[in-house]
């Protein structure tokens, strides 16, 4: 491998710095002080120690790196920019922050661009990170000759100090990621002030704690930040570099403060920088001399790479191995998954859509090894782990199932990290859906990466019970199907959970939600045709009459009770339909005479689910009643708490009848 020496690495960092710092100073807008300080721990990694090709940016074997700090994104794709990766053109560069350009004010997910995922909002880089390390370890220990690379991620002050990053950083030290390094710009400085304004931690301490090998440094020294590299590549734990270094490097008045964090410089302020690294070149331009270093360093990778593409050639698991990447097994599952539908039919079991997942999940993991379940300490009561499920730990990684640990925020992040990883992985995993507040960022994230991720959010209503308002969601399913590109779904039986996880498999794009309850309920469903996914369209007739008066519309685990209600008046002659509507969100996207065919043309209808239920008289139209609860829940026995909400049949019943006789006055 080549190994630049010091002199030429400060000037591959000086470069890194001015392209930095002339992007800033054409935009007006950004953050200078940590690419400034960090570029001499940046400008050595990519040079001597990171595997990659700009030419494929997508080679499964690449190393990560994951800047975790993302408003120092500059700094990332000025390095990317001189390692030619096309997409972070000059051009690209002088157009920071602008619509539309690639060099937006935070990194986005653009694997071809180089950049491994988005970050931004402080300790999701990290966490992501460790995703991705354990994606590495899962990978390595199937194919060790193929796969067998590194993920390095850059933190600042901010991403320690955040909840997710000591999560998922304790998970890493759990699980002994020893292929992670992770990189603290140690500068001391956050927004706000100095590091011990908010802060009294020994991080070295906290590190070493949870099983890091903790390398401290000074980070403008690149023979120390070299052998601290080195150390990092054979060392038998994840490794925490401490590099101490100054924000806003070599900037007089601004380095080492907190006015440095973000902003352009003053001309003053960068005539005075240009002087102090002797850089006395126009703006943007990078000289001859350090861009053939540039180039000779680029070379040495793409040689690596070659290497590499031939000993794959030569892999007797070669094709095991493309197999596996391109995630062919999984969708052999679909006809298992109709044998299941078809025994329920026969059997005609009440069955928790819970249990339901679990059965599904059962299926999914014995033919195919690339889903990667896990729960936060709940995998009993999430039906998440299962006979096919191998724990992954820190002496096996030939495994599918993680222990996350009370962790539902890290849990969210990693699942991120893993899916982001690409190479065939799908993650699940599952928590109490009223502890999906703990991961709201994570899901977030998924959907803004359009990243393939399985929420299993199970206990979904008060009904649970005993645990009472704290552990009872109320508003949180409306909540989650106000972000964009997430698909909630909520299915009423064990049919519909079937077609719910159909669904999860196609949306590779996406994040899933299921929303699961705890109770058993009926198989409302007596018909499975895996041509024909009900629940795609959102919402559909379930019992479906002429001339309905009344439409009785419901989801998950309240629908058996609409279902009773409807018997009822349609034996009293008020002819009542019902529409189960797993999902409003597809719901909301039909046309409006497919709207129509479903809702027809009612006196009114009745939501009835035991929650808010923001959104459903837009969506519905006419007259719309609502039978939800807009108030926390209750602690008590199930039945009781359903019964004080309204939620039984009787009392649903004459709340209908009420406002029929009203409306037919
Ligand atoms: C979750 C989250 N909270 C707040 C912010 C806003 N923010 C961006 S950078 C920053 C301070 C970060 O300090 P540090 O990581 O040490 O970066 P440095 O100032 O050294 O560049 C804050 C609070 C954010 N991006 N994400
Ligand atoms: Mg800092």
């Amino acid at each position: 491998m080549l190994h630049i020496n010091n002199l030429n690495l400060e000037k591959l960092a000086d470069s890194i710095r001015m392209l930095s710092a002339d992007a800033l100073n054409k935009s007006q807008n950004g953050h200078l002080g940590t690419p400034l300080g960090a570029a001499d721990v940046i400008a050595t990694l990519f040079a001597n120690f990171m595997h990659f090709n700009p030419n494929d940016p997508l080679w499964a074997n690449r190393d990560r790196f994951i800047l975790s700090a993302g408003h120092a994104c500059i700094m990332l794709y000025s390095t990317l920019h001189h390692l030619h990766y096309q997409e972070f053109s000059l051009d690209s560069i002088k157009n920071l922050r602008e619509l539309n350009s690639i060099t937006s004010g935070h990194p986005e997910i653009n694997h071809k661009a180089g950049i491994e995922v988005t970050t931004g909002p402080l300790g999701q880089g990290v966490s992501m990170a460790v995703g991705m390390a354990i994606s590495e370890k899962i990978l390595h220990s199937k194919y060790p000759s193929i796969i067998h690379h590194k993920i390095y991620t850059l933190v600042g002050d901010g991403c320690l100090m955040e909840g997710v990053a000591y999560e998922s950083l304790a998970l890493a030290g759990q699980l002994n990621l020893s292929n992670l390094v992770v990189i603290y710009d140690s500068n001391n400085i956050t927004i706000d002030g100095t590091f011990d304004l908010s802060s009294k931690e020994n991080i070295a301490l906290r590190m070493e704690s949870m099983g890091f090998e903790v390398i401290t440094i000074d980070g403008h020294n690149f023979a120390e930040i070299n052998k601290a590299f080195n150390t990092s590549q054979s060392s038998s734990k994840p490794v925490f570099i401490i590099a101490n270094t100054k924000i806003a490097y070599k900037v007089p008045n601004k380095e080492g403060t907190p006015q440095a964090h973000g902003g352009p410089l003053s001309k003053e302020e960068l005539l005075a920088l240009k002087d102090n690294l002797n850089w006395h070149y126009e703006p943007f331009a990078t000289p001859t001399e350090i861009k053939d270093t540039w180039n000779m360093v680029v070379q040495a990778k793409i040689k690596q790479y070659d290497l590499w593409t031939d000993t794959l050639n030569q892999d007797s698991k070669k094709q095991d191995f493309l197999d596996f990447t391109s995630n062919k097994n999984i969708h052999n599952s679909v006809k298992d998954l109709e044998a299941i539908a078809l025994q329920t039919f026969e059997n005609q079991p009440k069955i928790a859509t819970r249990v339901a997942s679990g059965k599904i999940l059962e299926i999914l993991c014995k033919n195919s090894p690339n889903l990667i379940g896990g729960s936060a300490d709940l995998s009993a009561s999430n039906n998440t782990i299962n006979k096919f499920s191998h724990i992954i730990n820190s002496t096996n990684y030939n495994g599918n199932y993680i222990h996350y640990g009370v962790r539902e925020h890290a849990m969210g992040a990693v699942m991120n990290g893993i899916a982001s990883y690409k190479n065939g992985l799908i993650p699940y995993g599952g928590t109490f859906l009223v502890f999906s507040d703990y991961m709201r960022p994570a899901i977030r994230l998924s959907a803004l990466m359009e990243q393939q991720v399985i929420y299993v959010f199970t206990h979904d209503n008060i009904s649970l019970g005993g645990d009472g308002p704290t552990h009872q969601p109320i508003e949180h399913i409306a909540s989650l199907r106000l972000i964009p590109n997430v698909e909630v779904l909520r299915p009423c039986d064990l049919i519909e959970t079937i077609e719910c996880y159909n669904i999860a498999l196609e949306n590779t794009n996406k994040p899933t939600l299921m929303i699961l309850g705890r109770d058993n309920v009926p198989t409302l469903r007596k018909d499975y045709d895996i041509h024909n996914n009900k629940v795609k369209q959102g919402g559909y007739l379930l019992l479906d009459n002429e001339n309905n008066s009344i439409n009785l519309v419901s989801s998950g685990s309240e629908l058996h009770l609409a279902m009773e209600v409807a018997k009822i008046l349609n034996e009293k002659g008020i002819i009542t339909n019902v529409i189960s509507m797993p999902s409003l969100n597809r719901f909301n996207k039909l046309s409006d005479d497919d709207k129509f065919s479903v809702l027809k043309n009612p006196q009114f209808n009745v939501v009835i689910e035991a929650g808010k239920l923001t959104g459903y008289q837009e969506s519905l139209g006419g007259i719309t009643y609502l039978y939800g609860i807009d108030s926390f829940g209750l602690s008590g026995k199930a039945e009781q708490v359903m019964d004080y909400f309204g939620m039984t049949v009787e009392k649903i019943l004459k709340f209908v009848e009420d406002k029929y006789k009203s409306i037919m006055k």
